[in-house]
């Protein structure tokens, strides 16, 4: 809570003045009943109609002022609001693109958009009301029984023994509605985890023909929501009723007994009236506590969750300045006994891998499905941070090292290719925005993709994505080729990247590839372009099996030797 309302800190101002006219309204508000009282006593029942003209003027005027200080705090409070609001969503957003992946890793996708959205408008809300009513309520309930006290002690204290009572009874009921909405808010995200994982599988959901089990999940999720908000919203109602039962029996006491102190003399018929007039708007504000509860418990339950965002996410920028922003390295990449599992007390994916790729060097790292290879290179653009063991580059640990300088060196085209929405060129692009229109075309050259983009009728303005043409996969895999090759890389990194692509295809882009004087590492399951690098590195269960030339591996790895029948033959 604390740290999510320092945010409204900046906006102290705005909400101060908004509560200052929040205070005159109530100053209005609890004078009101005095005013009545006296044009009853002194006026009406004087039959002295100046007075009761006098003093219905003041009141009137006072009515104008309230609702004019009214109208002003709403403008304070919503620009408190949204400003603050405003400011949580940004800087959560930096935090989500700054943190380690690590430290992301226990958020779901679908968990950190509602907590962007719907948490924050929760905050937003409870900074509008809390300036705008809910300060108000319990100063009323307060300021309203002193005002009765002030006016007829013995009548007030029926009301000073209910009032504490039913304050008490909504504590509790607040205490419960954390409970209740905190759980809601987990739901909400639930039913954002299915449909997004619906809507971003809706293909494969068609050819499964899975429609009605997504349906079921959804509905599921959905009507577990919906129970959980009926019984916050019951808890709420059931407030009501008992509040005010006992604030009428209180209201018939300050009656009953009013009427004997009138005609023994000990009371006015004017005090009566504003001590009941009192205690209905102290019900009406205990009535707005039930309100008060659900906005409150929600934003409590929203602020828990923004703030494991901004306090449970690291700064991976902060403490890694070692090479100054500009330094260029020069790709002489090295792994020292490393191990590496993606959560604590799981079992490493990676251990003791040991090797070295000189720059220039292409190296080719194989295994099978789940060996660790993609694990391996995520690693080399420090998106992850080894358990032990060291990655150097040029012999300086990249853990000391500025986590941007290495990342702007490195050519990164993962195994899962990602294209946004927008132009071909834009994509190429990408990484390097203002990058001419001949080195574009170039990368395109390279990655073999220049030819079909000018076949396009738009060329390299062709839209992609959503409204744009539809790619193929190998087409996506080589835009997203070119665009690790603009950056002009000292360390390309090919997760898989030319799975897609035939044997003629992929050779003329190997070839072409010479020409970049970059480290390479590239992953393949095709030994044929394995055996064009400068050395194979074997990776079983995130073990090095291996390493060394064709022969070498041919020789000592029994393992590689079976790779090797399997794709060439046994003769071979
Ligand atoms: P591939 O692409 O199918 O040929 O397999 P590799 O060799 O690229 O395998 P890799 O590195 O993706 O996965 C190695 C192990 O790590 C495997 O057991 C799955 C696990 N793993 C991969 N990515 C993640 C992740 O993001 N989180 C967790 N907890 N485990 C992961
Ligand atoms: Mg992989």
């Amino acid at each position: 809570m604390r740290t999510v309302f320092s945010y409204l800190l900046p906006y102290k101002v705005a909400a101060g003045v908004a509560f200052i006219l929040m205070l005159l309204e109530l100053a209005v508000e609890l004078l009101q009943p005095l005013l009545l009282a006296k044009i009853i006593d002194d006026g009406i029942m004087q039959e002295d109609l100046a007075t009761v003209l006098t003093w219905g003027a003041v009141m009137v005027g006072l009515s104008l002022l309230a609702f004019g200080a009214g109208v002003l705090n709403s403008f304070y409070a919503g620009h408190a609001g949204q400003s603050t609001g405003f400011d949580l969503r940004n800087a959560m957003f930096r935090k989500i693109q700054r943190s380690s992946l690590g430290n992301l890793q226990p958020f779901a996708t679908s968990s950190l958009m509602t907590r962007l959205t719907n948490d924050v408008t929760q905050i937003q809300n409870t900074i509008f009301m809390g300036l705008r009513i809910m300060a108000r309520a319990p100063l009323l309930v307060v300021g309203g029984s002193i005002m009765a006290l002030v006016v007829n002690w013995r009548l007030a204290l029926f009301l000073l023994i209910t009032v504490p009572l039913l304050v008490f009874f909504l504590l509790w009921v607040l205490k419960k509605g954390v409970h209740i909405f905190g759980k809601v808010q987990q739901n909400v995200d639930e039913v954002n985890h299915v449909v997004r994982e619906n809507l971003t599988g809706l293909r494969l959901i068609r050819v499964f023909v899975r429609e009605r089990f997504e349906i079921g999940r959804f509905v599921d999720k959905s009507g577990t929501l919906m129970k959980n908000t009926r019984s916050a919203f019951r808890l709420m109602e059931l407030t009501m009723p008992v509040l005010l039962f006992l604030m009428n029996a209180s209201i018939l006491a300050v009656l009953w007994f009013g009427s004997i102190s009138v005609q023994e003399g000990g009371a006015e018929i004017g005090e009566v009236v504003a001590i009941v007039n009192y205690a209905t708007r102290i019900t009406s504000a205990l009535g707005v506590f039930a309100m008060i509860i659900m906005v409150f418990s929600r934003a409590r339950a929203s602020a828990l969750r923004i703030e494991e965002v901004l306090l449970g996410t690291d700064d991976e920028l902060v403490g890694s300045q070692g090479l100054p922003a500009e330094k260029t390295i020069s790709g002489d990449l090295a792994f020292a006994d490393v191990s590496f599992s993606y959560e604590e007390k799981t079992a490493p994916v990676l251990e003791h891998i040991s090797f070295q790729a000189k720059r220039g060097e292409t190296i080719a790292v194989i295994g099978e499905t789940g060996a660790g290879k993609s694990s391996l290179f995520q690693l080399i653009p420090k998106l992850y941070t080894p358990t032990s063991g060291v990655i150097r580059m040029d012999g300086v640990n990249i853990q000391d090292t500025n986590v941007q300088t290495l990342r702007k060196q490195i050519g990164y085209v993962p195994q899962a290719v990602r294209l946004f929405s927008g132009t071909i060129r834009e994509n190429i692009a990408w990484g390097v925005p203002e990058a001419s229109d001949a080195a574009v075309e170039e990368a395109a050259r390279t990655a073999q993709i220049h030819g079909m983009i000018e076949a396009l009728p738009e060329g390299y303005a062709t839209l992609v994505g959503q409204q744009g043409v539809n790619l193929s996969g190998g087409q996506k895999q080589r835009i997203s080729i070119a665009r690790a090759l603009l950056r002009n890389p000292k360390v390309l990194l090919l997760d898989d990247s030319t799975s897609a692509l035939d044997t003629k295809t992929e050779g003329r882009f190997l070839s072409a590839l010479e020409t970049y004087s970059c480290t390479t590492l590239i992953v393949t399951q095709k030994l044929s372009t394995a055996l064009r690098a400068d050395s194979i590195l074997l990776l079983e269960h995130g073990k090095m099996v291996g390493m060394g030339s064709h022969e070498e591996l041919l020789a000592t790895s029994p393992l590689y030797k079976k790779l090797y029948e399997s794709q060439y033959g046994k003769e071979a």
